[in-house]
């Protein structure tokens, strides 16, 4: 392995069908978006693949379409789904309101702000099309996630390898939403 790989960490991004989880990996990772993305039509709902999916996660990032409502209702199913199968209870949470490009939105930003104050989750919105948030709400788990160490550090110990304070320590660059604890 690469000896600058200092540590190696496992984020979910969960949400209903349709809001956008492969769109905003495809704009962290690729800087692309598809407008005509083949969804993955609900495999989401096999539930056979979900213990082991969530297994050791770190990080979760909890996405919902600010466009349609019954996605952001169904936040508390997968927030019970995360209770139920993660083997951590100090991993870090980031909800992301999706599609703020599209004008028919039907969820409002306090309301996003509100249910991630409730939940101990960070909050964004954001756009995979637009670029709009998709950055920071990564980056910013991360930074998070580094903020905390007994979360990473079993997996730093694998590699001898210790992170600098200095990248601990470091704010976070992105503004305009909540960080909470
Ligand atoms: N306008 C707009 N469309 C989006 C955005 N993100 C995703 N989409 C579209 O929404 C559809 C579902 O996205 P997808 O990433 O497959 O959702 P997933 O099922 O959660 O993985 C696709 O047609 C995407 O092109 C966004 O931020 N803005
Ligand atoms: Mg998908």
């Amino acid at each position: 392995m690469d000896d600058d790989v200092l540590t190696t960490l496992k984020i979910l991004i969960i949400g209903e069908s349709g809001v956008g989880k492969s769109s905003l990996l495809l704009r962290f990772t690729d800087d692309t978006f598809d407008p005509e993305l083949a969804d993955t039509a609900g495999q989401e709902r096999f539930r056979t693949l979900t213990p082991s999916y969530y297994r050791g996660a770190q990080g979760v990032i909890l996405v919902y379409d600010v466009t349609k409502r019954d996605t952001f209702t169904k936040l508390e199913n997968w927030l019970n789904e995360l209770e139920t199968y993660c083997t951590r209870n100090d991993l870090v949470k980031m909800l992301v309101g999706n599609k703020i490009d599209k004008d028919n939105r039907e969820v409002d930003r306090n309301e996003g702000l509100k249910f991630a104050r409730k939940h101990s989750m960070l909050f964004i919105e954001a756009s995979a099309k637009t670029r709009d948030g998709v950055q920071c709400a990564f980056e910013e788990l991360v930074e998070k996630i580094l903020q905390t160490p007994g979360l990473w550090e079993s997996s730093i110990q694998n590699h001898s390898v210790q992170l600098s304070d200095h990248e601990q320590q470091r704010q976070g660059a992105c503004g305009g939403y909540c960080s909470l604890v």
